[in-house]
């Protein structure tokens, strides 16, 4: 079953055309009207009129991250403030969040993406679709939600959370799919098993969309011999939109819808092209981005391009699980944490000294984070009351900037370790 055949199943031939005429638009329009876009091409001694096929995208400099924190809050944007009809907002690295604004035909073509991936994996009328990731700032919630609606699912929107709740209403509205990070379907089954109610046998749920967060084959299976799922590995983020490719059912990678995204891989070190189906760091173009454009992103997540056929009769181009990231951030339930933005909001408290350690580990099915911090000399005391209460408030702190809940562990002065070179400050210890 296919959402949108034209386009899905076009010949490649004719899908690269169209990316041409899509990026050509696309970068004359930035070069005329946006001030960021223009001088970043003049510094680069790039027109549009260099853009003559495809492959001279290569011409066009990279869009970093940190362009979005330079330019934030509304830099960036490329539309007037009025055509702005939502904000999504992710954590950024030193306090300064990253916000992407959407114009309506932004939330279109996003809604249209994942109508397309979830008839591919045979979400549709009749299937009642729990969107179990966070409603809010976080575009995991409000994006499936959509996509569930177009194709017309019956959407329950129970975001995270309340996790005994979502079991019931499993039983009781008969749910058959779910959108949820790995993690927390994991800790569902945990829950459900300890209310005495089998995923497998007691409910109707057999699908799954999970992303957000990388998981495994072998949970995979684990998912599908234990609760009776079948996972699609969904795959999006902020910057881009939001969730919006997922695999097909032959679930032999992710298809890219090549009229929305242009994905290049290269070499993380030097930006070059690697050799075809090579792995590498993903640079994305957004084709039909309004609000706030991105050309040649780089996305710093793992993949590489699968070059042969689908089985499945799409000819969008396929991206393997994505495999790492080739910056630091971790991703902790879900949610993105940089360990600088961690740092950020360690050195602003007087008490807490220059030394710190972040622990990442899985407890049972849920991520769970310790940071270890070392406090000045003057402000450190033999006063449990007064070290509790010191405890507490780098707890807030945290999780005023990250959005998570870390747990504090406080040093005596000297008590950490120290690093000859650089720093290793993050254990990760999860076994994915
Ligand atoms: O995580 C969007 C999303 C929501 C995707 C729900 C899928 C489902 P961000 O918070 O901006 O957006 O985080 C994006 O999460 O760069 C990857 O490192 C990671 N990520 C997202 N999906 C996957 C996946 C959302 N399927 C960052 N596998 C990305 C591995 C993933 N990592």
């Amino acid at each position: 079953m296919y959402w949108n055949p034209r386009i899905e199943c076009m010949p490649v031939e004719e899908l690269k055309k169209l990316q041409y005429r899509e990026l050509k638009q696309l970068v004359y329009n930035l070069y005329s009207f946006n001030k960021f876009y223009h001088d970043r091409m003049v510094e680069n001694k790039v027109h549009p009129d260099d853009i003559t096929c495809l492959a001279d995208i290569r011409k066009l400099p990279f869009m970093y991250k940190q362009d979005l924190r330079d330019n934030y809050p509304d830099k960036l944007f490329t539309v007037p403030k009025n055509e702005i009809v939502r904000y999504h907002v992710s954590s950024g690295t030193t306090g300064k969040p990253t916000l992407v604004g959407y114009t309506q035909n932004d939330l279109d073509y996003w809604t249209e993406a994942l109508a397309r991936s979830m008839t591919s994996v045979g979400i549709g009328p009749g299937d009642v679709l729990q969107v179990s990731y966070g409603y809010g700032l976080f575009t995991g919630g409000l994006g499936a939600h959509y996509g569930g609606e177009k194709v017309g699912a019956t959407v329950l929107p129970s975001s995270t959370g309340n996790t005994q709740r979502q079991v019931e209403l499993i039983q009781d509205l008969g749910v058959t799919a779910i959108a949820c990070t790995p993690s927390y379907l994991i800790h569902l089954n945990d829950v459900a098993n300890s209310m005495g109610v089998s995923i497998k046998n007691d409910t109707k749920l057999r699908k799954g969309l999970l992303g957000a967060e990388p998981w495994s084959e072998s949970m995979r299976k684990f998912i599908h011999d234990e609760m009776g799922i079948e996972a699609y590995d969904i795959y999006g983020t902020s910057e881009q939109a939001g969730p919006m490719f997922t695999e097909c059912t032959e679930r032999n990678g992710i298809h890219v819808a090549g009229d929305i995204m242009l994905v290049e891989i290269v070499d993380p070190d030097s930006g070059e092209p690697v050799e075809n189906g090579d792995k590498g760091e993903m640079v994305v173009t957004m084709l039909q981005k309004e609000a706030m454009p991105m050309i040649r992103y780089r996305i710093r997540d793992i993949s590489y391009l699968m070059e042969d056929e689908c089985a499945c009769g799409r000819t969008s181009p396929r991206i393997g699980r994505i495999s790492g990231r080739s910056d630091d951030m971790l991703i902790v339930r879900g949610i993105n944490v940089f360990p600088s933005q961690i740092e950020y909001t360690l050195m602003r408290i007087p008490e807490v000294g220059q030394q710190y350690m972040i622990y990442v580990s899985r407890e049972g099915a849920l991520d769970e984070m310790t940071v270890q911090v070392e406090i000045r000399p003057e402000a450190f005391s033999d006063n449990m009351a007064q070290m509790a209460q010191l405890r507490a408030k780098i707890e807030a702190e945290l999780k005023k900037y990250l959005n998570i809940y870390a747990k504090v562990e406080l040093k005596a002065p000297g008590e950490l370790p120290r690093f000859e070179g650089k720093a290793k400050r993050v254990v990760d210890t999860r076994v994915i």
